[in-house]
């Protein structure tokens, strides 16, 4: 049933009508996790995750979601530890969520959808020296994803949702400065699952390490209702369309092993 529903909403979305190659690749993303087929790994370390607020910079509707973006010159926000060999450095944060409470997240869990999913994106600054080139490149992106549930009104991510409405509209960008993304991750980060995946929207290259927390985060329906007031359109358009639904649709395991850190 959820698969007609994404069938409905994903060929009015904006992706979907220029004329975009999905490469048939082997290990794109998202995916669903099916626990009992996810393999304990002892050997995955605690992720060492490392922010420095001051490295925040602004927020950018891009037209499909909206970014909180770091300067991303210093190794001064990072990710090591867990399963990555290479020190990982943050460049940007977003989101995609659904219309309504039902769906909304990128990957799931044993099918279950969630309203709304983080990814905090970070590149490879051990092997590469810019996001562009590791873009492109196997072990060049980490990005930690967390699930958002409906619950009590999250005090960190209220500073952010006080600074939407700035970027309404596609192409808008507002100034943001010290916020610390650690406050949008779960109490414990130790148990996760992580998979060999691809970005979910384009260039879709097969270059990113899936750290997915196994803990969500909550945030209150009002929250999540000023994400739902963007739009997708820019100023100028005639018909203004809301930002809702900006999940890739779910693609196929392939052989992959999901590894978890926990059992
Ligand atoms: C890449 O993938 C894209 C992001 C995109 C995420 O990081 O960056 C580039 O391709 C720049 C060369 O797009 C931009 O930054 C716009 C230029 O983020 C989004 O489009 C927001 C959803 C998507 O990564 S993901 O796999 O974690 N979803
Ligand atoms: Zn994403």
């Amino acid at each position: 049933a959820l698969c007609a529903i994404k069938f409905i909403f994903f060929p009015v979305h904006p992706m979907w009508q220029e004329p975009l190659a999905i490469p048939g690749g082997d290990r794109q993303s998202p995916i669903d996790i099916v626990v009992r087929k996810s393999v304990f790994d002892p050997q995955l370390r605690p992720l060492k995750v490392q922010y420095d607020p001051r490295t925040c910079q602004q927020i950018w509707n891009n037209g499909y979601s909206f970014l909180v973006e770091y300067d991303d010159t210093t190794d001064k926000s990072t990710v090591k530890g867990g399963p990555l060999e290479d020190q990982f450095r943050l460049c940007q944060f977003h989101f995609h969520w659904g219309e309504n409470n039902a769906w909304g997240s990128e990957h799931s869990i044993d099918r279950r959808l969630f309203p709304a999913e983080l990814h905090l994106v970070h590149w490879n600054s051990d092997k590469y020296s810019l996001f562009e080139e590791a873009v492109i490149e196997e072990n060049g992106l980490a990005v930690i994803a967390v699930f958002l549930k409906i619950g009590k009104r999250h005090e960190g991510l209220q500073k952010l949702v006080d600074a939407l409405p700035a970027v309404r509209h596609k192409d808008s960008l507002v100034e943001f400065t010290k916020f610390d993304p650690a406050c949008l991750l779960p109490e414990n980060i130790d148990d996760y699952w992580t998979y060999a995946g691809s970005l979910t929207t384009p260039p879709l290259t097969e270059a990113v390490t899936w750290i997915v927390m196994k803990r969500h985060i909550e945030v209150s329906h009002d929250q999540l209702a000023v994400f739902r007031s963007l739009l997708f359109t820019s100023a100028e358009e005639q018909v203004q369309r809301s930002m809702v639904n900006n999940f890739r649709v779910q693609q196929a395991v392939k052989g992959r092993t999901v590894r978890s850190s926990f059992t």
